[in-house]
């Protein structure tokens, strides 16, 4: 670690540093592990890059600092920026309201105030180290302003914007009072990218309708402050998974062995149905809950037979719909194992833990069906751990079409998990699929993730970037 001051030709932009502090760690910095840290650190190690964000912690100031060949550029939050900008503004106004106010949205005026002061220190810390006509790629919704600030201060950069959690339709985006403002700190990007072509399509019609704008095949003719105009791109970069690396994991003998004693610690039951997630109420976990008890109680399943496993991991615990939920799960939980559970099996096996990587993949490798049920989910990072761990082409996975991975997994068992006997069917069809079918439908599920990787991604964002460089 040491200290750096110089400007970077490719700059990331993110709510969090790739890195948490830590007292253990050598320096006091451990690297966060994700699949946006994969896809980047090369691309940011060969051209000397910077990632700009939040460290984690609040009020904690701290110089730029050079790690594993990237100068990590921190902005310091006060405990005040976190409980307004991050736990208000960005988690409780505007993921309820772009995941289809599935939770109903809170709109505080104050919690706007702290979002504008955030996204405009995040802007003046990209702006400083900004080589003269750097790159720079904004990530996410927490920074949705940064774009525009940016090109204010700093007109010579070219700007991409990449949202990794669905643009809801234009009848529920018109809820924000600041809908306007949003908009336009967007379209200060050069590229503006979303999950899915639908999250693009309501982008364009929001910026049609909100601002009067015209769009044309993804392309939004953006007035610029002198009478001259711009033009934005705004399309759909389906993000992936690092898929060599989980095959690399699968293929371990200590990780191969972890999956058959999960099995046999939870009395090797013929079938192993898997769930995991954040524990947030976009993902269905009630729902998925629902289904498996009520298939239990009219004994299409049996207890002796199978059991879910359910690791939801913590997230957001100071967010009021986060806890309230978090109680209602463990409330069902508790329920479905005191009706069904015998002295030797359980139904659902339930874990509010983080776990490493390789126990993931461990799991990944002893479930056989898999169960992704988000009621809304801009990609779903899971569905496709799930098929890239398969190396035996065994297994079925169960899939929400609410999930930007319905649009890539065609193979998958489709499901709208709001139709409870409709999930309950697709339960069972994965449960008694034949091994045959799980292998022909896997076969063409690992094609499509090992074919569009992370690494893929980020060089198709990269290099439109690189075009709108080659048009200026
Ligand atoms: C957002 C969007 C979009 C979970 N528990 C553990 C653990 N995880 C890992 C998973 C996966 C990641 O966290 C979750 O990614 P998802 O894509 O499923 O969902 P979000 O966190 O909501 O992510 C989403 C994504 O951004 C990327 O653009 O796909 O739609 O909402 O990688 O494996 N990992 C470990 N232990 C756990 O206990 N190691």
């Amino acid at each position: 670690m040491s200290d750096t001051t110089a400007e970077a030709d490719v700059i990331v932009v993110s709510n969090r540093l790739p890195v948490d502090h830590s007292d253990d760690a050598e320096g006091g910095w451990r690297r966060s592990p994700g699949g946006l840290v994969a896809a980047l650190e090369p691309v940011l190690q060969s051209t000397g890059g910077a990632w700009v964000g939040w460290p984690g912690t609040a009020d904690l100031e701290v110089a730029p600092f050079a790690f594993d060949g990237i100068s990590l550029v921190p902005v310091t939050l006060s405990a005040e920026d976190v409980e307004q900008y991050y736990e208000g503004f960005s988690n409780d106004t505007i993921w309820p309201l772009y995941h289809d106010v599935i939770s109903p949205p809170a709109y505080h005026r104050e919690w706007w105030d702290a979002y504008v002061r955030v996204n405009e220190r995040f802007a003046h810390a990209a702006a400083s180290v900004a080589a003269p006509g750097a790159t720079v790629w904004v990530q996410d919704y927490q920074l949705q302003l940064v774009p525009r600030l940016l090109r204010e201060l700093r007109p010579d950069v070219v700007i991409g914007y990449f949202h990794h959690i669905p643009f809801p339709a234009y009848g529920i985006y018109s809820q924000l009072p600041w809908r306007r403002q949003v908009l336009e700190g967007l379209l200060g990007a050069d590229v503006i990218g979303f999950q899915r072509t639908t999250d693009a399509g309501n982008f364009a019609t929001a910026v049609r309708r909100q601002l009067g704008l015209e769009t044309k095949s993804g392309v939004v003719r953006v007035p610029g402050p002198d009478g001259s105009e711009r033009r934005a791109v705004a399309k759909a970069y389906p993000i992936s998974i690092d898929a060599a690396l989980y095959d690399e994991i699968a293929r371990r003998p200590e990780v191969q062995e972890r999956a058959r004693e999960i099995r046999e610690s939870l009395g090797n039951p013929r079938t192993i149905l898997f769930g995991v997630d954040r524990l947030d109420y976009t993902k269905g976990i009630m729902h998925r809950l629902k289904a498996y008890g009520e298939l239990l109680a009219e004994h299409r399943l049996d207890v002796e037979d199978v059991t879910l496993v359910q690791v939801a991991s913590p997230s957001r615990e100071r967010v009021a719909a986060y806890m309230q939920l978090r109680d209602e799960i463990e409330l069902t939980v508790g329920r479905i194992n005191g009706d069904h559970d015998t002295v030797g099996h359980t139904a659902i096996r339930y874990l509010h833990h983080s776990y490493p990587r390789e126990e993931m993949v461990a799991l990944y490798l002893a479930a056989d069906v898999m169960l992704v049920t988000a009621l809304r989910d801009g990609m779903n990072l899971v569905a496709k751990e799930y098929v890239a761990s398969r190396i035996d082409g065994r297994g079925a996975l169960v899939l929400s079409e609410f999930t930007g991975a319905a649009d890539e997994l065609a193979q998958a068992v489709k499901v709208n998990p709001h139709d409870i006997e409709g999930l309950k069917d697709a339960i069972m069809t994965a449960v008694q699929m034949p091994p045959a079918e799980q292998a022909r439908r896997m076969r063409a599920l690992r094609r499509r993730v090992r074919d569009h990787d992370v690494a893929d991604w980020s060089r198709r964002f990269l290099t439109d970037l690189d075009a709108v460089r080659g048009s200026r």
